[in-house]
């Protein structure tokens, strides 16, 4: 299944999400990221992304990586991935528009998540209040509604 990062800086009660302007996801509130490509590790992904689509740095030792999701979609196999998800505190440099997204902070208690991806209420409060999880979705074929899912809480150690 392909590889995807979710990441996500958090600054105390706040996080930032970006806007997606293109592409898979175009039009919601999410974290950046994207897929892994050949000859890279998860983590070394994530960085790049960070870079490409917010325009920060971040050091490997600041990415914590906080839970695991596979998802799928009726009808489309093609559409399969497994996301890896990091909550970063520390980085250097501002949140910054690009051609891929558009990053704006929120206070964790209010996110938008009419506007969001609609399993991320059913696991993103929950990282963000310092849970690790590992689960699986399967949606609709337009990812519009959720079929099955389970999220657990991660119990393996690093
Ligand atoms: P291109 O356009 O090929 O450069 P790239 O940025 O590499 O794309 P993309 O946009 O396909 O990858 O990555 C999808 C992004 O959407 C990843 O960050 C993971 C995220 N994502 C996918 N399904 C999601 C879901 N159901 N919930 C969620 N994020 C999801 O919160």
């Amino acid at each position: 299944m392909r590889k995807v990062t979710l990441c996500f800086l958090v600054d105390k009660d706040n996080v930032c999400l970006a806007m997606k302007k293109r592409g898979f996801g175009k039009g919601k509130w999410n974290g950046a990221g994207g897929k892994v490509d050949e000859n890279e590790t998860i983590e070394t992904a994530a960085i790049r992304e960070l870079e490409e689509e917010i325009g920060v740095k971040v050091a490997p030792s600041d990415l914590n990586e906080v839970g695991d999701l596979a998802f799928a979609f009726e009808n489309k196999p093609e559409w399969s991935q497994h996301m890896y998800i990091f909550l970063i505190e520390k980085w250097q440099g501002e949140p910054t528009e690009t051609e891929e997204m558009r990053p704006k902070w929120f206070s964790k208690d209010n996110l938008p998540f009419d506007k969001m991806w609609v399993d991320d209420p059913l696991w993103l409060p929950r990282v963000l209040d310092g849970e690790k999880i590992s689960g699986a979705f399967t949606f609709s074929s337009d990812g519009s509604k959720i079929r099955k899912h389970i999220v657990n809480k991660q119990t393996k150690t690093p």
